[in-house]
């Protein structure tokens, strides 16, 4: 459900829960795949800042300043999330020098979140219009997990006329690989589904794979579903080109200065039962979210802004972020981290 369709009286009524509403809705997955969640979390600062009752300015920063580290707890790895909050409130910082009137930082907030979240949607359609170009009549293409950029570039080069089939893997623990087959071949792609681990096994019939990411680190290293860097490294290894669709706001200005990006690492139930669990407690159970595809394997990562090989990271993010302040930027970070690792 979209964040806007919740009703008026119920987030007027209760700010709190509607922020929690939004914040679960990442957690769980509910919401998920990192331009969507990206979206969401700006929604949930929009409504926040539309319906807060504080009393001036200063109280509305402290509320979108508490509302922006709960959200940001939710998933930790989206990159995304912390650039999509951190456009929302530097906007709402940039307005403040002039005045702390509260009405003028709620239209600043207002307008900071309809603005990203209308970027963020052309984004992705200008990913599809540049990556499509890619890709060749008689292709086989093979993709991970589900990324909406990535589905994108294929809809768009099937649409202009191009032929080509996919693999795609279903994605454990969590199968979005199947949503992804699903999108495809209801489009008419001639679509196979495959496990994960028989990704090598096809490998030397792909032409090309496509992915999203969650993130792009300033040396050009990409983090995306875990089994990624294992199908890139395979891709490597059978000269198969592998490309990446990624929105410019899904780069980590963090990693200039040296920080890494969080990888999540997520419940155990989601890779077996509780009762296997219970039954064999003495098995630890690892469930790393995503992974890093080091930028040697990377050929091309297609943005809005145009295609660029790994190592145009660091001009992009000097491009993006150059004018904020390190403190800036390393707030919101920090906000990322989880308690036990601070
Ligand atoms: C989704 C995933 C996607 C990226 C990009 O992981 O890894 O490839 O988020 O997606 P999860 P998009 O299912 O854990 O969110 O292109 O839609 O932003």
């Amino acid at each position: 459900m979209a964040v806007e369709d919740i009703s008026f009286v119920v987030v007027y009524l209760n700010n709190a829960k509607f922020l929690e509403k939004a914040a679960s809705d990442i957690e769980s997955m509910r919401v998920r795949g990192a331009g969507n969640i990206a979206r969401h979390a700006v929604s949930a600062m929009r409504m926040v800042a539309k319906y807060s009752r504080a009393k001036d300015g200063k109280a509305l920063m402290i509320e979108l300043e508490a509302a922006a580290k709960r959200i940001l707890s939710t998933r930790p790895t989206a990159v995304s999330l912390a650039n999509g909050i951190r456009y929302v409130m530097y906007r709402v910082k940039i307005a403040s020098m002039g005045s702390m009137d509260l009405e003028v930082l709620r239209s600043a907030a207002v307008a900071a979140a309809d603005e990203f979240i209308e970027e963020s949607i052309k984004a992705v359609d200008r990913i599809g219009e540049i990556g499509s170009r890619r890709i060749r009549n008689g292709d086989v293409l093979l993709t991970h997990c589900h990324s909406a950029a990535a589905v994108e570039v294929m809809r768009r080069a099937w649409m202009d006329g191009r032929r080509f089939s996919v693999y795609v893997t279903e994605t454990r623990p969590r199968f979005q690989g199947r949503e992804t087959a699903i999108i495809l071949s209801s489009l008419g792609i001639p679509v196979t589904l495959i496990v994960d681990s028989a990704a090598r096994y096809f490998m030397n019939d792909v032409d090309r794979v496509v992915v999203g990411a969650d993130a792009v680190a300033a040396n050009g290293a990409v983090v995306n579903k875990i089994g990624t860097s294992t199908i890139a490294t395979l891709a490597h290894e059978a000269r198969t080109q592998f490309m990446v669709a990624s929105e410019t706001y899904k780069f980590s200005p963090e990693t200039v200065m040296g920080e890494l990006v969080t990888v999540e690492e997520r419940d155990a139930s989601e890779v077996v039962s509780k009762n296997f669990l219970r039954k064999y407690s003495k098995i630890r159970v690892r469930n790393p979210a995503f992974d890093i595809t080091p930028p040697e394997y990377v050929d091309l990562i297609v943005t809005e802004r145009g295609v660029i090989p790994p190592q145009g990271a660091i001009m992009v993010i000097h491009e993006l972020f150059g004018s904020i302040q390190q403190d800036e930027l390393l707030k919101y970070q920090t906000y990322r981290i989880t308690e036990d690792q601070q």
